[in-house]
């Protein structure tokens, strides 16, 4: 897991965006979206899943995506730092891709100012009554595996993402609701961990705000479409 510590500005969060070449005006509404937000915000944080399936650089090379490396090239430019955490879709994404200009990749973002330290995270690593996805995700952010999936080619790995993509779609659809659920007491133990009082999730698509039994509280965001604006933390 690596965590990185943000800078105090405000930042435009978002959530779930499950990016794909097929729907290239997501795409373009995304890149436009984050045009406007950034004269109002410091920094850009997206919670995981920002690609419906991502199995490599390869996955870029599609010209749907060109609004978005173009996007990020400016923010670069701009100085506008953005922190990318590997949601369970994406989790192939290595800490640096050069094809992601700028893009700092991370699973956990500590943000603090003068009055809140906010942890933020996917949050897959949380819904710990879901037994098979949490070996599956053990596997997958094992360095070995990563490794090697990343020196079988390309193809292969499209193949392997596209498969992993119909998995969870279809076991989604057929798992009860309270076993996707996240288990409380986890997201309590994180936030004492980091002497944090909030955290920001995504993953669950829907937004919720939940008060922990231990104190503090946790946020699910909801997943971004166009026409929503981003959540401002500051
Ligand atoms: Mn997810």
């Amino acid at each position: 897991m690596k965590l990185v510590r943000a800078q105090s500005s405000h930042a435009a969060v978002f959530a779930d965006l499950h990016l794909r070449s097929e729907d290239s005006a997501t795409i373009k509404a995304f890149a436009r979206t984050l045009q406007d937000t950034m004269e109002t915000v410091g920094q850009v944080f997206i919670l995981g899943d920002l690609f419906d399936a991502w199995s490599g650089p390869e996955t870029l090379q599609e010209t749907a995506f060109d609004p978005l490396v173009s996007i990020f090239q400016t923010l670069q430019g701009l100085g506008v730092p953005v922190i990318l955490l590997r949601g369970n879709r994406d989790v192939l994404l290595k800490d640096q891709e050069p094809t992601l200009p700028g893009v700092l990749v991370a699973d956990q973002i500590l943000w603090e100012n003068e009055a809140r330290k906010v942890l933020l995270s996917h949050g897959d690593e949380y819904c710990l009554h879901d037994r098979p996805y949490q070996r599956l995700r053990g596997v997958l952010r094992s360095p070995i595996v990563r490794a090697i999936i990343r020196m079988i080619p390309s193809f292969l790995r499209q193949h392997l993402a596209r498969r992993l993509r119909a998995q969870s779609v279809q076991a989604v659809s057929t798992k009860a609701q309270d076993s996707m659920g996240l288990v409380p007491s986890a997201i309590a133990s994180a936030l004492a961990e980091h002497q944090a009082a909030e955290a920001w999730l995504g993953h669950l698509h829907q937004e919720s705000h939940q008060f922990l039994e231990e104190g503090g509280s946790y946020r699910v965001l909801p997943a971004w479409v166009p026409g929503i604006p981003p959540q401002i933390l500051q």
